[in-house]
């Protein structure tokens, strides 16, 4: 097995040649079982484990990572470093810890994933849309279970609106309807990742495109609960045809991490309007010359599209104001704020 139908290519190539040395030898890691990773290397499959750090916490990998392996003694091999990624597509990791989970690392193209029947909803879409632009790959929109829903091409419609320019895609892993069509997303040593809420059909999606049960799905066969799922857990499979699919974990909610270049892409238009109010500081509320209330009356904002921005704009910037530590510091300053306008109001009153 060559690294190559991995997905190793010129970028990795090339911090190799620049930074690492003789005696260690590239692989991926195609599945996290939390101490333990599965890599793929030029050896065939090897479990190693997560390397962790002195103070405690682990070092940061996730599947889909380059990383630099060393046999230590012949016999167990440990890693050593992780290549810089050309992608990922991260999260806020749920916990009281504010910090960073990579979902998916090193990835070509994302396929954002809802169902048809139950899970379809574009404010979530949007937010998966920011994160997928945020992480350097390019998304595609999957819709799934197109058997199960009657009105299809309204609900294209819907997203096509919600996503401008982004290539839509609706399938059935039951009938086989547009598997063909997403099939050309597969190109040897190119990484696609679905990413999706649990249910919507990713891990069906990955066996009916491998043409073989490689994942555990949620379906539960009474017929034959033997030998179905047998087979190793990965989450990163080759296809046969070439090509590379990572499966991930189902999300409940995609806190953002980053967003600044998503928001840009999304939002874009929202964040000129709002810079052509007339005052800089419009609330946006009542003040007269305000471009989003123009926008908004004339029909050519969508009030739900702004009130998401704002609800994201609010979170984000909770989120900024988390990281950098500076929450307090922040409030301190609002105060000295509304003190300094306070004080500007009165005295041009009197
Ligand atoms: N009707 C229908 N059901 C599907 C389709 N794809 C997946 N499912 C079912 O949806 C459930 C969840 O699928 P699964 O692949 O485990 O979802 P995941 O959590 O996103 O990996 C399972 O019961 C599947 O059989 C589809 O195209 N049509
Ligand atoms: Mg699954
Ligand atoms: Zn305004």
């Amino acid at each position: 097995m060559g690294i190559n139908e991995y997905g190793w290519n010129e970028y990795f190539e090339n911090q190799w040649n620049e930074k690492f040395k003789e005696g260690l030898f590239p692989g991926r890691i195609i599945a996290d079982y939390g101490q333990i990773l599965r890599v793929a290397c030029e050896h065939g499959e090897i479990c190693v484990n997560r390397p962790v750090q002195k103070t405690g916490g682990d070092f940061h990998m996730a599947v889909g990572d380059w990383i630099a392996l060393e046999s230590t003694d012949g016999i167990s091999t440990c890693i050593r470093y992780v290549l810089q990624r050309r992608t990922k597509f991260s999260r806020t990791a749920a916990g009281i810890e504010l910090k960073e989970q990579i979902v998916a690392s090193n990835v070509d193209t994302v396929f954002l994933i809802q169902s048809l029947n139950r899970d379809f909803n574009m404010r979530r879409l949007e937010r998966y849309l920011i994160a997928a632009w945020e992480s350097g790959a390019e998304p595609v929109i999957v819709l799934t279970k197109t058997d199960c829903c009657s009105d299809v091409s309204v609900k294209m419609a819907t997203v096509y609106a919600t996503a401008p320019g982004v290539e839509v895609h609706a399938v059935s892993s039951v009938t086989g309807e547009g598997i063909d069509e997403i099939k050309k997303y597969f190109q040897p040593g190119k990484t696609i990742a679905l990413l999706g809420s649990s249910g919507v059909g990713k891990s069906t999606l990955v066996n009916v495109l491998a043409g073989e049960e490689l994942l555990k799905t949620q379906e539960i066969r009474e017929d034959d609960s033997r030998g179905r799922h047998t087979t190793t857990h990965r989450e990163l499979v080759l296809l046969p045809g070439g090509g590379l699919i990572l499966d991930t974990p189902g999300m409940r909610t995609l806190s953002l991490w980053e967003a600044e270049t998503g928001m840009e892409v999304m939002f874009g238009d929202i964040e000129q309007l709002v810079k052509s109010c007339r005052f800089h500081d419009c609330s946006h509320g009542n003040e007269p010359g305000c471009a989003v209330k123009e926008a908004l009356e004339t029909g050519y904002l969508d009030a739900v599209r702004w009130e998401n921005w704002l609800k994201l704009q609010k979170e984000l910037a909770h989120l900024e104001a988390k990281k950098e530590g500076k929450l307090r510091l922040q409030q301190k300053q609002w105060g000295k704020q509304i003190a300094k306008l306070q004080k500007q109001y009165y005295k041009g009153r009197k």
